[in-house]
């Protein structure tokens, strides 16, 4: 039996726990069931992209009135960045403080929630990392321990970003950080979007943390990750190089102009 619900989240804490389905009724529900048994002030959405194996359909049946959880059924396959901001637009439109964003194939454990909302307390947005002490990853095939290694080096690298795990989808956002970051002009739907994200936060100079997470390849269900995606995701990344240096310069072209003739400044 899930726990009744914790009390009443203490003011600034209303939590949305984000989880996006395609084709995960056989794990969706577990992780369901996992958080529903936490002591946390917590409340479920599932983004599910009409999965043809009934995924919707049996979260639906997990909702009870102590422990409800939110479903939003859209029509078609529309990539996990799609399916993050659509968790953002509910927290933000239902009035949630925070938003909680874990995988549902289990990859993600529910016992790393409360440290990563602990770490919320204090920071603007945080990252579940598997690439810091205390951190880990089992079982997941050789090719895809390099492929994120890599994935993550060039991220640091060509963004210049300080955070180990930026392909990281377990994470949490404060209410302000989806407010004050123009999150859903972002292009990328699919997985390059959790870059996207950590590079945009970061430079509208939020506080950034990572806690550690223990990430168990998927057994059961198959990964949505595409080669081409892979592709998409890189090039991603070298445009948001190039947006950034444009950005800069521009910045330092109006600094470096008198005042005078800053076009805004300008009287017309
Ligand atoms: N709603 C929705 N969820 C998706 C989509 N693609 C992936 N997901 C979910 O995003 C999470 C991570 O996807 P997964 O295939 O496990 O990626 P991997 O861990 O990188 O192999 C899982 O819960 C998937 O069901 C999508 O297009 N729409
Ligand atoms: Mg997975």
């Amino acid at each position: 039996m899930p726990s009744p619900p914790a009390t009443a989240p203490p003011p600034g804490r209303r939590t949305l726990v984000v989880i996006p389905t395609y084709n995960e009724v056989e794990t969706a529900p577990v992780v369901v069931g996992e958080l529903q048994h936490l002591d946390e002030p917590i409340e479920i959405l599932i983004v599910d992209d009409a999965s043809p194996d009934g995924t919707a359909d049996t979260i639906e049946r997990l909702s009870t009135s102590a422990r409800p959880v939110h479903l939003l059924r859209r029509s078609s396959k529309q990539g996990i960045g799609s399916a993050h901001l659509a968790g953002f637009r509910f927290g933000l439109d239902n009035g949630f403080d925070r938003v909680i964003t874990m995988d549902g194939d289990r990859s993600h454990g529910a016992s790393d929630l409360p440290p990563l909302l602990e770490a919320l307390d204090t920071h603007d947005m945080v990252i579940g990392s598997r690439y810091i002490p205390g951190g880990g990853v089992e079982n997941w095939p050789l090719h895809r321990r390099l492929l994120s290694r890599f994935a993550n080096w060039y991220t640091r690298t060509l963004l210049g970003l300080p955070y180990h795990d930026c392909t990281s989808g377990y994470r949490g956002y404060r209410r302000s950080v989806l407010e004050g970051v123009d999150v859903f002009s972002i292009r990328a739907s699919g997985y390059s979007f959790l870059e996207q994200m950590v590079w945009r936060v970061d430079d509208a100079g939020f506080r950034i943390c990572e806690t550690p997470i223990h990430f168990v390849d998927r057994l059961a269900g198959k990964s949505k990750i595409e080669s081409r995606e892979i592709f998409r995701a890189a090039w991603d990344v070298v445009a948001t190089r190039r947006d950034l240096r444009r950005s800069r310069r521009t910045q330092q072209t109006k600094q470096s102009q008198p005042p005078s003739e800053r076009p805004s400044d300008r009287a017309d």
